[in-house]
């Protein structure tokens, strides 16, 4: 028997204490089991029941049982969701005794990919419910929703029935000979063909955006020591993540800070100041600044004097004076922001223009979401812009036939083991 058999069960909640936790069941036995764990008799299809746990006449807690029939539940099977009391000790015990009666402890994944077995979602919700369960940000939520709200499979399955017409009348064509060919037929197809190239071209136009938003963005902040680069994260981050000191050199190892600027994700990293180095720590930490700089999206140079010409090797950046509260001229300076970490003067028009920098502004938000989507979608846009009028039809419904294969693989679940494998590596157990 597979193990895919087996009736299985999880926490689906974080592990740790909290007023209600939920364990699931899911597989044929999970009925069985209820009526062994609790007083219910009879059950009814989504109705919740408040009951009594017990297990061989003791009262393990208090509980609502929710009951899901075959096949309308998450997984497809007979499921059972138990919300029971959030304790370590509650949860302990029931899943022990749901071993006692035989069930085996989820995967992760293991209900999604029961799921996907059972034809309730497919593999494009599948990832998009594994991104919504990882989303940070409210981009990444939204990015993740297209997928499992089904925008991406409907955009794939309409290319699909495209390409399977085109497929379609190309095939038949050759069996026509040159003469009986209906008038004009082909320039049509191929016309058609366009059609699909700039729908396609489209988005993956619009999915330039994607990787970013899932992502993020590596912002370094950089420059001399006692610049004010620590005390700038600490007053973007709301926190102390980084120390203060007036002492040169107190940064001496990287510090990170992720933080989310309208639904992006952005990870600040605060450097050690660029200085000859007094000591073998702050060697390392100069050498590791200069690595994050190479691998960073921006970086923010934070100015003692005039060393702009320090940093015109660094390709995306923005010049920044903080410790404006203590500037007692008002002089401005060209292509310098200005700011202070004290009083927060600036810091709106200096976070502005880090997103102005970073964020390519676009109409559409995007459908194609993982690389996997995309380099199929540009794999199958090869071939379509290979077809050219004067190949043999044979030719050309070979490179239709292959374009729609390589379209039909983004949505396929059998015989991709290792994309599977990839997909539910990120899920947790209970999912
Ligand atoms: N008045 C004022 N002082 C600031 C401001 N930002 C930083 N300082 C002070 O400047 C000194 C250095 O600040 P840090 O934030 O540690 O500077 P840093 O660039 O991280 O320095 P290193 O880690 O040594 O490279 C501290 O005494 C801070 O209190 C500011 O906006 N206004
Ligand atoms: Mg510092």
């Amino acid at each position: 028997m597979s193990k895919y058999k087996d009736t299985i069960y999880a926490l689906s909640t974080p592990t740790g204490k909290s007023a209600i936790a939920v364990i699931r069941i899911s597989g044929s036995e999970s009925l069985k089991v209820l009526k062994k764990i609790s007083s219910i008799k009879k059950t009814i299809h989504n109705k919740t029941n408040l009951t009594f746990l017990k297990f061989k006449k003791k009262i393990i807690d208090q509980v609502i049982i929710n009951y899901f029939k075959k096949p309308k539940s998450f997984t497809g099977e007979e499921m059972v969701e138990v919300y029971c009391h959030g304790s370590t000790a509650i949860i302990s015990k029931i899943s022990e005794t749901l071993e006692f009666l035989g069930l085996r402890l989820a995967e992760p994944g293991e209900f999604t990919r029961r799921s996907l077995m059972n034809d309730k979602i497919d593999l494009l919700q599948t990832e998009g419910l594994s991104d919504l369960i990882n989303a940070e940000t409210e981009k990444q939520r939204s990015l993740a929703m297209t997928s499992l709200s089904g925008g991406l499979s409907l955009f794939v399955q309409q290319i699909n029935k495209k390409l399977s017409s085109i497929l379609a009348k190309t095939e038949a064509l050759i069996d026509f000979s040159d003469e009986d060919l209906p008038k004009n037929i082909l320039s049509k197809i191929l016309e058609q063909n366009k059609n699909i190239i700039k729908r396609v071209e489209l988005e993956i136009n619009n999915a330039k955006i994607s990787k970013p938003i899932r992502d993020g963005f590596v912002v370094s902040i950089i420059g001399k020591p006692n610049t004010g680069k620590s005390s700038f994260i600490n007053h973007i981050s709301k926190r102390e993540v980084s120390i203060v000191t007036d002492i040169p050199g107190t940064t001496t190892d990287t510090v990170t800070s992720v933080i989310d600027i309208d639904g992006y994700k952005l990870t600040f990293i605060d450097t050690a100041g660029l200085r000859k180095h007094k000591n073998t720590i702050e060697e390392i930490g100069i050498k590791k600044t200069k690595n994050i700089i190479l691998k960073s999206n921006l970086s923010l140079v934070f100015l003692e004097k005039n060393e702009i010409n320090k940093y015109k090797n660094i390709e995306k950046k923005i010049l920044i004076r903080s410790k404006l509260d203590k500037k007692r001229l008002k002089t401005k300076e060209k292509n310098i922001i200005e700011i202070s970490s004290f009083t927060g003067q600036g810091v709106a028009r200096l976070l502005k223009k880090i997103k102005q920098k970073l964020i390519i502004s676009q109409k559409n938000e995007p459908i194609l979401s993982r690389e996997r989507h995309i380099n199929t979608m540009n794999k199958v846009l090869l071939e379509l812009k290979s077809i050219k009028s004067k190949d043999s039809l044979d030719i050309q419904a070979f490179k239709y036939r292959e374009a729609l294969r390589l379209s039909l693989e983004i949505n396929q679940k059998f015989d991709i083991e290792d994309i599977l494998d990839i997909i539910f590596k990120d899920f947790c157990i209970g999912k």
